[in-house]
């Protein structure tokens, strides 16, 4: 079983429950409700919905499976390979040991549902940078209360460039029009006997053939994923529930960097595959995203 949101008519959407890639049926409620419900709960609440609506549906329809106040979180320097490659770009190195040694680990606000691409939707680099990258991530989607109810595919597409500067501009490296996108649909928690086997693919497209490829596991994630959670809801409350990008392990080397008309492809087995194409310059993002009004509505 998957979840997707999707657009039922020009002024609903709808979570919509697949089996196989197929839609099985849908729920008239938003996301951020459903994450206002415990994990025993919400699995009865899905488990319920057993009547097909093929005819209302279109792939073309699917939307970021995030609405409301749900929020996006990332978590950084969880993984050997991110803190590596900081170090290699950062005139302040140290504090990219520091943290991945730490009890606590580097949290930081990412983006609000308004924001986020979905499925084929358009990221973008910053048109002030000239290094930037995507970083392909485990998305944990979390309840009001702290439970990892589901697991999607997310990327913090990031300025290496600007991060690499001074730390203290991390949240523009790490904020702006088009820098986050989620999707394309959620697989419950239960259905993931163990997300420390999941494997995680990039591939990036230039000019219609395979630029940059790699692949990792979530075994090399160097925390737990209950401790970001903990962390992250230890001083907030989320009561339309928290998505958490989980790091990045997959860093292309230097001097690689995302341009425009790039393909961005990241899969996670069991999860499903992101494909967003690349502009540059929150213009060119907005042109692309002008349609888009209602998907995050
Ligand atoms: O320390 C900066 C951010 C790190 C990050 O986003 C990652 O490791 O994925
Ligand atoms: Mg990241």
């Amino acid at each position: 079983m998957q979840l997707i949101r999707y657009r039922l008519s020009p002024t609903q959407t709808v979570v919509g429950i697949t089996e196989d890639g197929k839609l099985v049926g849908y729920i008239p409620a938003s996301f951020h409700a459903l994450l206002g419900l415990h994990t025993d709960e919400l699995r009865i609440r899905l488990e319920q919905v057993t009547q097909a609506q093929e005819a209302a549906f279109s792939f073309s329809d699917v939307l970021a499976p995030i609405d409301g106040e749900t929020e996006v979180w990332a978590a950084g320097v969880t993984y050997k390979r991110s803190m590596d490659a900081r170090r290699e770009e950062s005139e302040t190195p140290d504090i990219y040991s520091k943290v991945y040694a730490a009890a606590r680990p580097e949290l930081f606000f990412k983006a609000v549902a308004r924001r986020v691409s979905g499925q084929d939707q358009p990221i973008a680099v910053r048109a002030d940078s000239t290094w930037d990258v995507p970083e392909p991530e485990l998305a944990l989607v979390i309840n009001a209360y702290g439970e990892i109810v589901g697991y999607t595919v997310g990327n913090d597409v990031s300025s290496r460039s600007i991060e690499g500067e001074n730390p203290l501009y991390l949240p523009q490296a790490k904020v702006y029009a088009g820098s986050c996108a989620l999707g394309p649909a959620i697989t419950p928690a239960w259905e993931i006997a163990d997300p420390y086997s999941l494997t995680m693919y990039m591939t990036i497209e230039r000019n219609g053939e395979t630029y940059w490829t790699g692949q990792t596991s979530v075994g090399n994630l160097h925390r737990r994923l209950e401790e970001l959670v903990e962390y992250l809801y230890r001083e907030d409350d989320f009561p339309g529930g928290a998505i958490l990008c989980t790091g990045t392990a997959l860093v292309p080397d230097h001097p690689f960097t995302l341009q425009s008309g790039d393909t961005v492809k990241i899969t996670i087995d069991q999860i499903g595959t992101l494909r967003n194409p690349v502009v540059r310059g929150k213009a060119a993002y907005k042109t692309d995203r002008s349609n888009d009004a209602v998907k995050n509505g």
